[in-house]
């Protein structure tokens, strides 16, 4: 398998997937925004974004789909929730909740607040999104304040796509608003030894294609913070 990956993008969704499992992979980093910085994403996305997997059935191009589907090809990792288990509901949930619920506002905060030239900068779109986010973490606060793991009792790849909404948040500078709870969970989960293999593999593969190794969305704040 293929993985075209930005650094820190919502693709280490998959990369960390593809080392918690031990799989053997090809990993392809890109300049972010793909879209306009390395056009050969094209030619296996004509969304220009990332992840883009390349699988022997076809590619794949939502990081939580990609992590159920590698989960439920290896079940004997552990890392899915088979169906017809009373967790089901949970994991699927969870799965989803990651991206649509806790991702996409967050990009719609660094779009507006960071990425755009000043001129086409929202100050009150970012606003209205940084709070949209903080408000619908307490569904996982609420959930984290009995549990360790968000279902299952256990790590599974609804951990890797909540996780990394969570470092993403603390990417764009919203960490510090974070409960306890959320904080304490988001440090056992990046302490894992499969989190740190996949920060590894990107940051060697950005030196070797000649990248920065640094998130978009910090160098980013960082541009804008340091003028402001
Ligand atoms: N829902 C998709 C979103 C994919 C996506 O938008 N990826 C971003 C990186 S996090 C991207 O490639 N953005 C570049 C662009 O929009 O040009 C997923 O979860 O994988």
């Amino acid at each position: 398998m293929k993985l075209w990956h930005c650094m820190d993008a919502r693709s280490f969704r998959v990369l960390w997937a593809l080392e918690e499992l031990h799989l053997p992979y090809e990993l392809e980093v890109l300049a972010f925004p793909p879209r306009s910085h390395d056009k050969r994403i094209f030619t296996v996305n004509p969304l220009g974004t990332v992840p883009a997997l390349e699988t022997p059935n076809g590619v794949m191009t939502e990081s939580s789909a990609i992590c159920e589907w590698l989960a439920e090809q290896h079940p004997e990792a552990g890392l899915g929730v088979a169906v017809g288990s009373p967790d089901r509901p949970a994991y699927l949930n969870w799965l989803h909740h990651a991206d649509t619920t806790l991702t996409f506002p967050q990009t719609l905060y660094l779009r507006y607040r960071y990425l755009e030239d000043p001129e086409r900068r929202q100050p009150q779109v970012a606003e209205d999104y940084r709070r949209w986010f903080l408000g619908r973490l307490k569904l996982l606060a609420s959930v984290l304040e009995t549990q360790a793991f968000v279902c299952a009792g256990r790590f599974t790849v609804a951990d890797i796509c909540v996780t990394y909404a969570l470092s993403l948040g603390e990417d764009v500078g919203l960490a510090a608003d974070f409960a306890p709870v959320l904080q304490a969970y988001l440090a056992r989960m990046t302490d894992r030894l499969g989190w740190q293999r996949a920060k590894a593999a990107q940051r060697d593969a950005a030196r070797a294609a000649g990248l920065a190794t640094e998130a978009p969305a910090q160098l980013a704040r960082a541009a804008v913070d340091d003028v402001s």
